[in-house]
């Protein structure tokens, strides 16, 4: 049975809960596929070292990270990972280079190329989503932020190790009833989301 490891986030921002790390937890055991799951704290030291760890010992063949983008209406199906890590605090107050202070965007890996396009197939993953009826589309940035730092460093990894792996990462609204006045969608919709788009991975 082919081996897929899927990851959500823990909460950061000041939200109680991350969407994303409750529809990855709520996924169901199928015959499809193995699963392995893990969810990351937000933190650039901590997570995509936790998601290698995984990677080198269990060997998946395939990868899907998830994480939310708070204000998007629609599932967001990411094309690609860019070598650029924003000036933005993790959820230990630290930005990327590991410093409290010093605010500057730097590249993910030095010297790698700019960017990666995601190996998942996401014509096919988009169109399950839109026969299902689910609010989904198209992202071309996935930020600057840690979600971009995953799918970034994952992509580099997969092609340092010249394997032939689906990556991809999506991003998920906030869901029905966690915040005022934001788009959201009700939690099942996304959990059936992250369904289709496993069973379309390998
Ligand atoms: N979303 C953030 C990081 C964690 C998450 O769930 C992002 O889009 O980078």
């Amino acid at each position: 049975m082919k081996k897929i490891l899927v990851t959500g986030f823990e909460p950061f921002g000041g939200d109680l809960s991350n969407p994303s790390g409750e529809a990855v937890k709520a996924l169901a055991k199928t015959e499809q596929y193995e699963m392995k799951k893990l969810i990351l704290p937000v933190s650039w030291k901590c997570a995509f070292s936790e998601i290698e760890k995984v990677w080198d010992e269990w060997q998946p063949d395939a990868l899907l990270m998830v994480g939310l983008a708070g204000g998007s209406p629609a599932v967001r199906v990411e094309r690609i990972g860019i070598n650029l890590c924003g000036a933005i605090k993790d959820i230990d107050g630290l930005y990327a280079n590991g410093s409290a202070e010093c605010a500057e965007e730097q590249p993910v890996i030095d010297g790698e190329r700019e960017a990666f396009f995601a190996t998942y197939p996401a014509e096919k993953i988009l169109n399950a989503l839109k026969k299902a009826e689910i609010p989904s589309k198209y992202s071309f940035s996935a930020g600057t932020y840690i979600c971009n730092e995953l799918l970034y460093s994952a992509l580099a990894k997969r092609s340092r190790e010249s394997k032939e792996m689906p990556i991809g990462f999506i991003h998920l609204p906030y869901a029905d009833g966690q915040k005022e006045g934001v788009p959201s969608l009700p939690l099942a919709q996304m959990i059936a989301a992250l369904e289709l788009t496993l069973s379309e991975l390998i």
